[in-house]
């Protein structure tokens, strides 16, 4: 990274050293991505010479040294996703070829699940994660919810919780689960986009800054969206009777600007969320509660935290500091952690 904060620091930057054109990609489909520049939507498409040079694990995309893979493995990897900071060149019929990819500042990834697991970036140069739970239809997923909340702090972003459906359920059923994420230091915002409840709040944490939501599919990202600001006018998705699940009917991903400032990632679901390149080792440290207790295990950071004798963790859940089910969490990614590590 060259120093660089923000997007925006990024994009000024290469503002005034490019010759070509430099924007923030903001929407992919088939193969084409949308791209604003100061405002203006240009189509563009990959040079082949980036497809060749830029695809490998994206992992490596930033690093001084990139290892290429093998064709088998580039038709799955995207080098480029929404968030991207691009310079493309003039085609000449209104379309544009991306040239390069700009490092990127800060990125949400996960492992895509396939016959050889691959890093996918969902979103780059992104402020925050917002992860979405429903109050109900469908139930809530804490295990979904830590996983988001792990990713978030694996890529060193910011994460708050956002409950939807507020209206379907009384808050008051909640309020304890809710309240251990307060309490571990997670904003967490209470809303409906059926009545409005919350949505003041959730607008103003959004207000000014790149954020993404994270969710699974009907959980009500896209209402919420509709609801920050109407006008919007994205699709809803309906949710099955019978299963309470969402079907999945949007397939890409779009950034939204915000007329209060910022934009907004809405993704299609994220039913799956494998961790990507976090090391068993570290896995605690993306849990903010158990930080504080790192390292005071009798081995140490060899401790697993599992069947060890005098785990200082252990000894917190016992003494309810630190919750059960937030335990039960880091068990089963630790579990995957170990398995993945190859
Ligand atoms: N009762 C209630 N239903 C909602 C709310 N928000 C969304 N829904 C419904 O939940 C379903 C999924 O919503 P959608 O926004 O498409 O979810 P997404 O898949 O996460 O984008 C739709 O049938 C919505 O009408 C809400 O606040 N209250
Ligand atoms: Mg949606
Ligand atoms: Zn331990």
């Amino acid at each position: 990274m060259r120093g660089f904060e923000t997007a925006a620091q990024l994009l000024a930057a290469r503002r005034m050293t490019g010759t070509t054109s430099s924007g923030t990609v903001f929407k992919k489909a088939l193969g084409h991505y949308w791209v604003n520049v100061d405002g203006t939507n240009v189509v563009c498409s990959l040079s082949s010479r980036l497809r060749k040079v830029l695809i490998y694990p994206v992992a490596d995309a930033s690093s001084l040294h990139p290892r290429v893979q093998d064709v088998e493995e580039i038709r799955v990897a995207d080098p480029v996703t929404i968030g991207d900071i691009v310079s493309f060149v003039d085609v000449g019929d209104g379309t544009g070829m991306i040239v390069e990819v700009l490092d990127r500042v800060s990125a949400l990834v996960r492992g895509a699940a396939g016959p050889k697991p691959l890093e996918q970036v969902i979103v780059a140069n992104v402020d925050q994660v917002v992860c979405v739970v429903a109050a109900a239809r469908p139930r809530p997923s804490w295990e979904l919810l830590d996983r988001y909340l792990v990713a978030a702090e694996a890529s060193s972003l910011p994460a708050l919780v956002c409950i939807t459906k507020a209206d379907l359920l009384d808050p008051a059923e909640l309020a304890g689960d809710l309240r251990h994420y307060e309490q571990i230091g997670y904003n967490v915002i209470l809303t409906s986009a059926a009545t409005g409840w919350g949505i003041p709040e959730l607008t103003q944490a959004l207000a000014g800054r790149v954020s993404v939501l994270a969710g699974k599919s009907g959980v009500g990202k896209t209402s919420l969206l509709n609801a920050v600001q109407p006008g919007l006018g994205l699709r809803v998705n309906e949710v099955s009777g019978k299963t309470g699940k969402g079907k999945h009917t949007t397939t890409h991903l779009e950034m939204f600007g915000l007329s209060v400032g910022g934009s907004v990632v809405d993704t299609p679901g994220m039913r799956e969320f494998a961790l990507w390149n976090v090391r068993d080792r570290e896995l605690g440290s993306l849990f903010p509660e158990m930080r504080a207790y790192l390292g005071e295990c009798r081995f140490g950071a060899d401790c697993g935290h599992s069947s060890e004798p005098c785990c200082a963790i252990k000894a917190a859940v016992e003494a309810g500091e630190i919750t059960m089910r937030r335990y039960q969490s880091y068990l089963k990614l630790r579990a995957e952690c170990e398995r993945t590590r190859g």
